[in-house]
């Protein structure tokens, strides 16, 4: 079986470690959310994309869930005493793939050519596409202003009030090579438990994938990762209040329906089955927080006996 799967950061990364374990990594294809994407000492950083490759090569630092494994940040407290910004940790190994990165890009080669051979020198073995070559930048809006979101999310340590959210650039940009196709001629397309306003919604802004995912002929099946009103990690519960969604796995599903078939919930949500169908999606009850590789296998093992 073929499977497309949309992708935040780290609740994605944990799932798709799953997943790459129970099929055939040359049978997946990942399209990555930019919308993070930020530029820190004049280097062009892609931390979904990087949270991916890192934790399908067996190198992500899993404490964390960003950077490489045993980093070291030397370079960070250098450029401490030097003045510049230390708020955005930068180890020191992950530097390299900063700097080969925004070099690729300035001599012209796009993020999709620069992301595909970072993840052939790694050894990663699925087929990892950014949403866009072009740059849309997830921005958030506070009661002083509005700012991006490692702004947000790192400098600010996700504590603004968040009143709006946008994607800069969304409606100029278009899907990267190999996007649509992704999706429209793969037999299922999987939404990770990611964010829904910042990880997955950035993906959903760029002009054709809603459409593409309205039309294909693929079951396309979402993990919720709100369990029990409340997000498995990260501001997601906040950013979607702030968009005027409740916080359970039915604000899950209305933000992916009309075109989602299957929406798997936890088994502490399981009172919202009946609402979930309403919305038209059919819900799939298990135990959904992955917590260590087995329950990473568990809960893909389970999505791929659904889809099949
Ligand atoms: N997250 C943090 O909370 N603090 C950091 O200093 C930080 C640095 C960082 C460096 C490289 C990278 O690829 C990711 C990094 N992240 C850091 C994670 C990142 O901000 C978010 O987890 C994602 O953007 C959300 O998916």
């Amino acid at each position: 079986m073929r499977v497309t799967a949309l992708a935040g950061g780290t609740g994605a990364a944990k799932f798709l470690r799953g997943l790459t374990s129970c099929m055939n990594p040359r049978d997946l294809t990942v399209i990555g959310n930019t919308g993070d994407d930020t530029e820190i000492w004049g280097l062009h950083v892609s931390p979904d994309l990087d949270t991916l490759t890192y934790a399908l090569t067996g190198r992500l630092d899993v404490a964390r869930g960003w950077g490489l494994a045993d980093d070291t940040f030397r370079a960070l407290a250098a450029m401490g005493v030097l003045g510049g910004e230390t708020w955005f940790r930068l180890g020191d190994r992950d530097l390299a793939t900063h700097i080969y990165r925004s070099r690729a890009l300035r001599a012209g080669v796009s993020l999709t050519g620069v992301t595909n051979a970072i993840g052939q020198a790694l050894g990663l073995r699925i087929r990892l596409l950014p949403m866009s070559d072009d740059g849309v930048k997830t921005r958030i809006q506070t009661p002083d202003g509005w700012m991006s979101f490692q702004n947000y999310f790192v400098r600010e340590k996700a504590r603004a009030r968040t009143i709006g959210i946008e994607y800069a650039g969304a409606e100029k940009a278009v899907p990267a090579p190999g996007v649509l196709d992704a999706i429209r001629t793969t037999n299922a397309v999987i939404v990770c438990p990611s964010n829904p306003i910042t990880s997955i919604g950035p993906i959903l802004s760029v002009p054709g994938i809603r459409a593409a995912l309205m039309e294909t002929n693929a079951i396309v099946l979402a993990i919720s990762p709100i369990v029990g009103s409340a997000a498995v990690s990260g501001p997601a519960g906040e950013l979607m209040s702030a968009c005027g969604l409740p916080v359970s796995p039915v604000g899950v599903a209305r933000t992916y329906t009309p075109w989602l078939d299957l929406l798997v919930i936890d088994r502490r949500d399981i009172k919202q089955t009946h609402a979930v169908l309403e919305l038209g999606a059919e819900p799939v009850v298990t135990d959904t927080v992955m917590t260590d590789h087995a329950s990473e296998t568990a809960l893909a093992r389970l999505v791929l006996e659904t889809l099949a």
